[in-house]
């Protein structure tokens, strides 16, 4: 199904726990950088929540997956009033009692972000090794191994192998300050991290979990980036974390 943003269709997929009747809570899924929802790390999650009885809202956002627009032209902001329309969506489902946001690396960064923009509509949030650095990257002229002059932004990063990223997703990314969103959300957080990851990224979760008021941070011993090796520690860390909260 799509859920339309503006024009924009976000290909989208709604799973509600077999069974289950009457009022549930509903957890957003969000994907990465070059992601999409049918990743097995977010398929996981997304069934483990199914099987503790809470409904599950999977997207994939401007520029990927099976969504509009061009991944080259994609930006935080963009991808901020798409989780913005995902939260409104949300609202809208008559069987929604309480809606959580689960995010994983640029996506856990997105659900950091939309947690401060709608702190009071937000019950919890949970971020897979949040890449909550993107911004100060961005400002210091580093992004994923690239290196450009901050105040020159080259017109295009060639990043990775196959993927092209615009200049306006680096103009988005140097003005964003995530501090100010954790700051904002006083819900309780659970964050996630494998061990293996970028050491900056690992270093970034970290900082985020020191600043939120209310959040439980839990390493994955020998873990990468996407849970490559230990899924099971990752969904029993937040299987435990939901039946505490939810
Ligand atoms: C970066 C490091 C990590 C970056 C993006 C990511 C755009 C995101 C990774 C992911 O979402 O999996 O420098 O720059």
């Amino acid at each position: 199904m799509y859920i339309t943003d503006d024009g924009i269709r976000l290909n989208a997929s709604l799973e509600k726990p077999a069974g289950r009747e009457g009022k549930m809570p509903l957890v957003i899924i969000i994907h990465g950088f070059t992601g999409h929802m049918e990743e097995r790390h977010l398929v996981g999650v997304s069934k483990m929540f199914n099987e503790e009885g809470v409904a599950t809202l999977r997207a994939d956002m401007y520029g990927h997956g099976g969504s509009d627009g061009a991944f080259r032209e994609h930006t935080l902001f963009k991808w901020m009033t798409n989780a913005m329309t995902l939260v409104d969506y949300a609202r809208g489902l008559d069987f929604v009692s309480d809606i959580y946001l689960c995010g994983h690396s640029q996506g856990g960064l997105m659900a950091m972000l939309t947690a401060g923009l709608e702190h009071d509509r937000i019950k919890g949030l949970i971020t897979l090794a949040p890449a909550a650095m993107i911004p100060e990257l961005a400002r210091r002229g580093g992004l994923l191994g690239t290196s450009f002059d901050p105040d020159n932004i080259p017109e295009e990063l060639a990043v990775w192998n196959d993927f092209t990223l615009g200049n306006n997703y680096v103009r988005v990314a140097q003005t964003i300050h995530v501090e100010e969103a954790i700051d904002r959300y006083s819900g309780p957080v659970l964050i996630v991290q494998g061990t293996d990851d970028d050491p900056a990224l690992r270093q970034s979760a970290k900082d985020a979990a020191d600043r939120y008021k209310n959040s439980h941070y839990v390493e994955i011993e020998g873990d990468t980036h996407c849970f490559d090796n230990h899924l099971e520690d990752m969904l029993e860390a937040v299987r435990t974390w939901i039946r505490d909260n939810a």
